[in-house]
């Protein structure tokens, strides 16, 4: 896909046809080069991701709006004001919780929720969870793998990690102060996420240059993280993103992380390993948990550190 000057657009329905190949040379070059792409037709009715998006909107409206005018980021951005050269606050413009699906404890309570939106939560969870073991799959053959080796290497004792944040980017009256979500990439396996149908804010960064990914209504944005990075050798990255906040427009953001589990054994898979050159630098091994820790500390720093840190335990 050289030349590719925006965030790929590929179709799925394509897949089931002659085009078969290129489709899939379109989501191997895609996750080699941006670490992100656009799906459509990918299967998950449109009628639910509309339910998700109207029901979790009004949800904001009614029982989230009013307690982030009184959050610490707006907090932050008030006390900034008040000052005479404010510099660049290092929070997060956003509002919002996270649900876990997976058969794991759960992290956390999940917050309470309307019954309609609850259950349209389940449904979506059932459908991405789907989704991300047919974008693995096509993953394991684009990289010469055995069809499930990477769900496997995600399993660990309970398999993979699976939860989605669901949040809210508010309008900010000084973007220039604050980021919606400052820039990082994500730790884990892939990340599936419906963005808002009409406000945008999400951009990647490839070869020096921001770009947006574009609101596309009914389509699946998809990410790689670092510790899929990790477990192709470096065939596929994570990439740098950010989402900015925005003066107009309340941006929706519902995002799937399909994880390594805590507890899963995260190395390069052997056959992507270049075992005739020595001096070839191959990714670590680790325990997903102790990466997710320092994960944890450095969200916002460069991924190659704490890649590299892993190598000692
Ligand atoms: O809200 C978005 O569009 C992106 C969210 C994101 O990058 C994240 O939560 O890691
Ligand atoms: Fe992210």
């Amino acid at each position: 896909m050289a030349g590719v000057t925006a965030v790929p657009v590929i179709d799925m329905k394509k897949l089931n046809g002659e085009d078969r190949e290129i489709v899939m040379t379109q989501i191997d070059s895609a996750c080699e080069q941006w670490g992100f792409f656009q799906l459509l037709n990918h299967g998950i009715p449109h009628n639910l991701l509309d339910r998700v998006q109207e029901l979790f909107k009004e949800h904001y409206k009614n029982s989230m709006d009013a307690e982030f005018q009184k959050s610490a980021p707006a907090e932050m951005l008030n006390n900034a004001l008040s000052q005479e050269n404010c510099k660049k606050i290092d929070s997060d413009w956003e509002s919002g919780f996270f649900l876990q699906h997976s058969s794991h404890k759960p992290a956390m309570v999940a917050p309470a929720m309307p019954a309609n939106l609850k259950e349209t939560m389940d449904e979506f969870a059932e459908e991405m969870g789907g989704l991300a073991d047919r974008i693995l799959n096509i993953m394991c053959e684009n990289l010469g793998l055995e069809k499930g080796y990477l769900k496997d290497a995600l399993t660990g004792n309970d398999g993979p990690f699976f939860g989605t944040k669901m949040c809210h980017y508010p309008p900010c009256p000084r973007p220039d102060l604050i980021d919606g979500l400052r820039s990082h990439t994500d730790a884990g396996g892939i990340i599936l996420l419906l963005q808002d149908d009409k406000v945008d804010g999400l951009q990647v960064l490839k070869d020096g240059t921001w770009f947006d990914v574009q609101p596309l209504n009914h389509a699946i944005v998809i990410d790689i993280g670092d510790q899929l990075e990790v477990i192709t050798n470096g065939k596929y990255k994570s990439m740098w993103h950010r989402v900015l906040a925005k003066k107009d427009g309340n941006r929706m953001s519902v995002a799937s992380f399909y994880n390594p589990s805590s507890t899963a054994k995260v190395y390069p898979a052997p056959t992507l390993v270049v075992s005739d050159d020595p001096t070839a630098e191959n990714y670590p091994e680790f325990i997903s948990g102790d990466y997710m820790r320092l994960y944890g500390e450095q969200k916002f720093l460069a991924k190659e550190p704490r890649i590299e840190a892993m190598r000692t335990n």
